[in-house]
């Protein structure tokens, strides 16, 4: 990537809105991440500025490492967008549906291969999200027609409060470990409750 940001910047970036949030400075949901510095810097360093980027409600990090200002992404959470943050500038997209930005992914991939794009997408999924059955149909989709997406899983064992294996009576997940071209699956350990900072509201 152009701009490489360090794991101390993340962090510190997050923690700072987690103080913001506990401090209700801001007034609507936000979802952090952690512990999984290392392994997003890495998926980083291939994604190019022209490549786009799919992800969900908990997407500070994605933004700040497709290269959005730390000023203006904070400006943003602060105005209670942290759940859906879209900078189109940045090629960067994301949607709090679970499953939403699937198909948005998919299409866009689809279309660079039709008019012969140069560009790749790259759509990052939580655990549950990755076994909702249009993530299959999407993940098949891509794998069959050739194109040029990647499907990356964020492994934090949990959808909200529930165990995502229990729930579906799964000893393993679907694409756990399954790295291939079109997925890349890793697992990381969440300090955070799924929303919230750990302090104020809780979801
Ligand atoms: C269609 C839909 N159903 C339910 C929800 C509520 N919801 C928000 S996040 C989430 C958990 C998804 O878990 P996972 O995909 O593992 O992502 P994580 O939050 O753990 O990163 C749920 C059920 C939603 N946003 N959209
Ligand atoms: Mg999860």
């Amino acid at each position: 990537m152009f701009l490489m940001l360090k794991k101390k910047d993340l962090i510190s970036f997050e923690n700072k809105i987690a103080n913001l949030f506990n401090k209700a400075k801001i007034k609507a949901p936000i979802h952090l991440h952690s512990n999984n510095e290392d392994q997003l810097i890495k998926i980083f360093k291939q994604i190019k500025k022209k490549d786009w980027i799919f992800c969900s409600w908990r997407s500070h990090y994605h933004c700040l490492l497709k290269g959005v200002p730390q000023k203006t992404l904070e400006k943003e959470i602060l105005q209670g967008k942290s759940i859906s943050l879209c900078f189109p500038e940045y090629n960067i997209y994301s949607s709090a549906i679970v499953g939403g930005i699937l198909p948005i992914a998919v299409g866009m991939a689809l279309s660079f291969k039709i008019k012969k794009i140069k560009k790749k997408v790259y759509c990052f999924i939580g655990d549950m999200t990755s076994e909702t059955g249009i993530a299959h149909e999407c993940i098949k989709f891509s794998i069959n027609k050739k194109l040029p997406i990647k499907f990356i899983i964020e492994d934090n064992s949990k959808s909200v409060c529930t165990d995502t294996k229990k729930t579906w009576s799964q000893k393993k997940l679907t694409y756990e470990n399954f790295s291939t071209k079109y997925v890349y699956y890793y697992k990381y350990h969440l300090k955070y409750p799924h929303a919230g900072a750990g302090k104020r509201v809780q979801f």
